[in-house]
């Protein structure tokens, strides 16, 4: 098992992974109660999906019977990009949707080790289903929960996307790493809209992300318009601010790159902008799964 682990991290470094861990945490039995307050709060606000499957959500074996490890993947979009000063991009969207790019990579490694290995079972998982992902990268040791919520690699900073491989292999696992944040608050003292708890969550009505990537609805709440600070699609403040990214090493994945140069565009080419247009300049960003009257409703007098 020790050579296989070898061989899948090895695999994983090829294909632009930052970083590939194991964990044999199958159930996250100590997260499940804080994941329970956290809905009870009503901390999920819309987002039913979260609600849904709180069992499945804690406990791996209900998503996959035979679970005995997971594989652990981030991968960094720490690419330079130029700043909008008229409009805000959130960074991971100026790049390549990374559910694509990322399931592509997940289905190589996983593919490999199908093939080495008899009566292999797996599930792959990229923000795609009922999976705690931040808690099996804290788990996995790929780095740990900052007070912004995130998962903070010590090499790459929060600017990771994390994925998951559930197996019913017995590999080695990682070590955790420990808690890095000690007293910084910086995330906290500067989310316009205290949207960040004391205990690592967010409050999910208060959080521009939520509001510009996940809400339906037609109008925002006067605080979250106030405080906007021109975010046209989702939010990095609590990134931007965290001492740990600020010296965060650069992506270097190729497979991200748009063709399309999206950080440029000003609020009057969204305005302008028609369906075609939209959908040829967004297909292949996390945007076009919010369509354009969301995005032209995000940017309403702000
Ligand atoms: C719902 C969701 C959102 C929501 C809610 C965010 C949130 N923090 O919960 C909204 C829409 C606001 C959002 C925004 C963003 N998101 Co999002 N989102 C998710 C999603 C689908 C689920 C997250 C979740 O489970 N939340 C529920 C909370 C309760 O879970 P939790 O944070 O793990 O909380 C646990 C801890 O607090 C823990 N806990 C607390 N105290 C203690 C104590 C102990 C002892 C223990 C053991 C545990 C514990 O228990 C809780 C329950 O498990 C994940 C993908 C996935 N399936 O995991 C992506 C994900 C978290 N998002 C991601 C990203 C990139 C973003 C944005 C940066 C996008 C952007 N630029 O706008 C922002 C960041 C906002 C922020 N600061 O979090 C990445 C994060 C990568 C990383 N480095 O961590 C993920 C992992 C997607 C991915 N596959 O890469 N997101
Ligand atoms: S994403 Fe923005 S609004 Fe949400 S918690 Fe971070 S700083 Fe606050
Ligand atoms: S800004 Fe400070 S408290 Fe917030 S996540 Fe970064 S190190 Fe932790």
């Amino acid at each position: 098992m020790e050579e296989l682990k070898l061989n899948l991290k090895s695999l994983a470094s090829d294909l632009g992974f930052a970083d590939c861990k194991v964990t044999d945490e199958i159930s996250l039995t100590m997260a499940e109660s804080h994941f329970r307050k956290w809905i009870e709060k009503k901390y999920n606000y819309k987002m039913s999906f979260l609600e849904r499957n709180i069992e499945k959500y804690c406990d791996l074996k209900k998503v996959l019977p035979e679970a005995r490890s997971t594989i652990d993947s981030s991968i960094s979009y720490n690419f330079k990009q130029p700043v909008n000063k008229d409009l805000k991009i959130s960074r991971y969207a100026l790049i390549k949707d990374y559910h694509t790019v990322i399931l592509e990579k997940l289905k190589r490694i996983d593919n490999s080790l199908c093939e080495k290995v008899e009566n292999y079972k797996s599930k792959i998982y990229v923000d795609t289903g009922p999976v705690l992902e931040k808690q099996i990268a804290r788990a996995a040791g790929i780095g740990w929960q900052g007070r912004n919520s995130l998962i903070i690699s010590q090499e790459y900073g929060s600017w990771i996307f994390l994925g998951v491989i559930i197996t019913n292999l017995d590999l080695p696992k990682d070590e955790k790493v420990e808690d890095r944040c000690g007293d910084c608050r910086l995330c906290i003292e500067n989310c316009p809209t205290q949207a960040i708890t004391e205990n690592r969550n967010i409050d999910a009505a208060k959080c521009i992300a939520y509001w510009t990537i996940e809400s339906k609805e037609d109008e925002f709440p006067d605080f979250i318009r106030k405080n906007q600070n021109k975010w046209a699609y989702g939010c990095d403040i609590c990134q931007e601010i965290c001492p740990w990214n600020k010296n965060a090493k650069a992506a270097e994945c190729k497979d991200f790159v748009l063709q399309k140069d999206i950080s440029s565009l000003s609020r009057k080419d969204i305005e302008e902008m028609n369906e075609s247009q939209f959908k040829e300049t967004f297909k292949d960003s996390p945007i076009y799964r919010i369509g354009l009257k969301r995005l032209k409703r995000n940017i309403e007098g702000v």
